[in-house]
């Protein structure tokens, strides 16, 4: 018994010993580590900010439409709704619901091309006016985009 008791005593003094040495040498190094890490990461998070800053004003146009959607479904011969209103920046998604092809063809030029069912056509309207469009197929079918600024 004496023997074993002492083994064990051994045993807690030397782990104590590894532990406490290891214990010190973390302490004394983390100290100023985590100083200087500290230090040394505030200047980059401050550049990182002004970087994501940047980026995402060179982003705002791709990333604002998303925000601001206004959805038009293609519905027996019609674009519902036909005449809609959006802020500038606004990505209008037209969703053609028909089995008749169909088409959304601004005045200015900018066409969707041929529709089918379950077809959707983007566009983003970047400057205020007023952009009316038409089917090609069905010159009745008629609508107009009204960007305000
Ligand atoms: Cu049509």
């Amino acid at each position: 018994m004496r023997i074993a008791i002492s083994l064990v005593a051994a045993a807690i003094a030397l782990s104590a010993c590894g532990m406490s040495e290891q214990a010190d040498d973390g302490t004394d190094q983390a100290a100023p580590a985590t100083e200087t890490t500290t230090t040394t990461t505030a200047p980059p998070t401050t550049t990182t900010q002004e970087t994501t800053t940047t980026q995402q004003t060179t982003e705002k146009p791709a990333s604002k439409p998303s925000a601001g959607t206004k959805k038009v479904r293609i519905v027996d011969f019609t674009y519902q709704p036909g005449n809609i209103t959006v802020p500038v920046g606004t990505t209008v998604v037209w969703t053609q619901l028909d089995q008749s092809t169909h088409t959304v063809d601004f005045d200015d030029g900018t066409k969707s091309g041929d529709m089918a069912k379950g077809d959707t056509y983007k566009r983003t309207f970047d400057k205020p006016g007023k952009y009316p469009y038409v089917c090609f197929y069905h010159p009745r079918m008629t609508g107009t985009v009204t960007v305000t600024s």
